[in-house]
């Protein structure tokens, strides 16, 4: 028998680099997915008021698996043949007993009346996440495709349904792992982990955000608003631009109001569609996680003096910017001491759970932390509009994880396609949120010529071709970014041992460490001099911010040792501690986010006891572990980090 020793299994898309050759066969990927949607019908979050209409479709809906494909054949877009009752939204994972590693696909139904005054609106579907790939029916007619799963899509259906009468919507989802997927599945060795993710999460699947039903005015709408705050002195602007449809609109009226601020009202013509305005705040109130004030921004759309549509959100007025080794938010020096997290809730998969969602912000605001980056994927809407509220910022993350290079120049191309298509989707539905501050373009990036039983975590030079590819499809994702948010910072999460040139366009240094536990296993005095020497290099070469997006150790919530032992408490705790005590040290150090803030679910490995990330501070139920207690020391106390 051969053992393999698995180092750093983790660091997924380390061993694989060594193994491809072996699983690409398996690796085919389906390509050809379609996506009809556009990513400008989900920039704006439906809503109720006096010129829209918004009906939740979440509840109990009709599933059914479909693991010989044969749904589509047999007509199950007219009706499902056997289904059992699901809730929606969550993952279908826990919820039905043999399904939980379940890959392939499954079928989602229900059925709606809609009401009759309804007609003469413009109506659509929007889908929060179907997980992966999502196909959907009205009244057995295909009506629209999508692909991704942690960004909301929309479909019209306004000539499609049928008024005042019963609708079918089925929903078909396939969530197999592929190669030329984001995320990248199926690189590890076949027979090490089931499902075979290749990234360290769960490959929850099914619909895990709500579905709603929502109406705009046909005449004209608002589709899309995007809100660039700006301040000097205390004088605050709002700089808007709001996109229109339909021909009726001549001018958008907008209103910003504020507690205990006085009204402003301006009006903007609309030409070509669009219309744009710049409003000042005198007397401003800046957003900050010690003071996270809100505007209420009113749009209103006008055809002559009638109004023909509205709509309403909160922003905050906040700036953010670099200087040398530091994050400048409203102008002054920000430390972003924070966390990697999940949505991962027991049977809620990854489904919305909100009072979880509550609950976590609690508990990072009983840590003393300020931040976290939606690893490795968006989160549900609300997570953005109670960080808002809460004066929590985010590095806001597209689902990049384990991306490769070295597979072909026609696999690199369809996972670029897909990455622009994910970023843009991010970047429509989130820009608004003052409490993000960063686009993270992709998380560990990683080279062929690292990985495997050779894995150091020291930086590995990376193969020419390679190299060249690698940068260019990293840059040009930060570019992309920029050009479509000119406001925030963009950058990724680096993985240990990548080449740190990967990094040349990033705005500021993310990086993901794990010495003293992937590699110098158990051995903390060399860990934090690699650390160290990593953290010096990545400053001499680009003297930009850098944040640690990822540290952590794997701890057994009740273990405990004297010596110090790995899966430990103390271990834990004490692992934390040595890398924050060192970004004390070190002037450039801008943030800290521990991987992870609690416990999740991943896929079966020999490495992953209970199938779990046990890195948490929390436990997956949020119980706190003795690091927890920690950062709550330490960072509502006077400590840099
Ligand atoms: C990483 C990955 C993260 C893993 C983590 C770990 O570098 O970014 O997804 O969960 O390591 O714990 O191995």
């Amino acid at each position: 028998m051969t053992t393999v020793t698995l180092t750093r299994n983790l660091a997924w898309s380390a061993l694989v680099a060594l193994l491809l050759p072996l699983t690409a066969q398996r690796a085919v990927a389906k390509d050809g997915l379609t996506t009809t949607t556009d990513p400008r019908d989900i920039a704006l979050l439906p809503q109720q008021n006096e010129c829209r209409n918004l009906l939740n479709l979440s509840g109990l809906w009709d599933f059914q698996a479909d693991s010989l494909d044969v749904g589509e054949a047999q007509g199950w877009q007219n009706g499902l043949t056997q289904s059992q009752p699901i809730a929606v939204p969550g993952s279908w994972n826990e919820q039905i007993t043999g399904l939980r590693g379940y890959l392939g696909t499954v079928w989602y139904e229900t059925s709606v009346t809609t009401p009759l005054s309804w007609q003469g609106q413009r109506v659509y579907l929007r889908v929060g996440s179907a997980l992966y790939y999502a196909k959907v029916y009205l009244n057995g007619q295909l009506v629209g495709s999508h692909e991704g799963g942690s960004t909301p899509f929309a479909i019209e259906l306004t000539s499609a349904l049928q008024y005042g009468q019963d609708n079918r919507i089925s929903i078909q989802i396939e969530n197999n792992l592929a190669i030329t997927r984001v995320p990248t599945g199926m690189l590890t060795p076949v027979g090490r982990q089931y499902p075979n993710a290749s990234y360290d999460f769960f490959p929850f699947g099914g619909l895990q955000r709500d579905v709603v039903l929502y109406t705009i005015p046909a005449q004209a709408s608002i589709r899309d608003l995007t809100i660039v705050p700006s301040f000097e002195g205390t004088t605050g602007q709002l700089a808007l631009t709001v996109d229109c449809q339909g021909q009726a609109a001549t001018q958008a009226r907008i209103t910003v109001s504020g507690t205990g601020k006085k009204t402003v009202t301006t009006k903007a013509k609309v030409s070509d569609g669009q219309a744009t305005a710049s409003v000042k705040l005198p007397d401003v109130s800046l957003w900050s996680p010690e003071s996270p004030y809100l505007y209420n921004v009113k749009v209103e759309l006008l055809a002559g003096n009638k109004v023909c549509d509205v709509y309403t959100t909160r922003t905050g007025v906040r700036t953010i910017g670099v200087s040398g080794g530091q994050i400048l938010l409203n102008g002054q020096p920000i430390l972003l001491r924070g966390f990697g997290k999940h949505e991962d809730f027991p049977i809620f998969g990854r489904g919305k759970a909100l009072p979880v969602t509550v609950k976590d912000f609690e508990l990072l605001k009983w840590c003393g932390a300020n931040s976290f980056r939606t690893s490795h994927y968006p989160y549900d809407e609300s997570v953005y509009e109670i960080a808002d509220r809460l004066g929590i910022l985010i590095i806001d993350e597209t689902p990049a994880v384990g991306l490769i290079f070295y597979d072909g120049v026609e696999n690199v191309a369809t996972r670029r396609k897909v990455c622009d298509r994910m970023l843009e989707e991010m970047i429509r539905r989130d820009k608004n949120h003052p409490s993000v501050i960063a686009w993270s373009v992709a998380n560990e990036p990683s080279p062929k010529t690292i990985g495997g039983t050779n894995y150091t975590g020291l930086e590995q030079e990376g193969e020419g071709e390679e190299n060249r590819v690698a940068r260019e499809f990293l840059g040009g994702l930060l570019d992309r970014a920029r050009q479509l948010d000119p406001s925030r910072m963009a950058t990724f999460a680096g993985m240990s041992g990548a080449p740190f040139t990967w990094m040349e366009r990033c705005d500021i240094i993310c990086i993901n460490r794990y010495y003293g536990w992937y590699s110098q296993t158990g051995d903390m005095p060399s860990a934090l001099r690699y650390l160290a020497g990593d953290l010096d290099k990545l400053w001499q070469m680009y003297q930009r911010p850098v944040v640690m997006t990822e540290f952590g150790a794997d701890t057994e919530a009740g273990h405990h040792s004297e010596y110090r032992e790995m899966f430990s408490e103390e271990f834990q705790a004490d692992f934390i501690k040595s890398y924050l005590d060192v970004a004390n040290t070190k002037d450039f150090v801008a943030g800290m986010m521990i991987w992870n803030f609690a416990d999740f679910h991943t896929a079966q490995a020999m490495y992953r006891v209970r199938a779990m990330n046990l890195k948490g501070v929390f436990t997956i139920d949020r119980r706190p572990k003795m690091a927890a207690y920690l950062l709550h020391e330490r960072w509502t106390g006077t400590n840099k980090f």
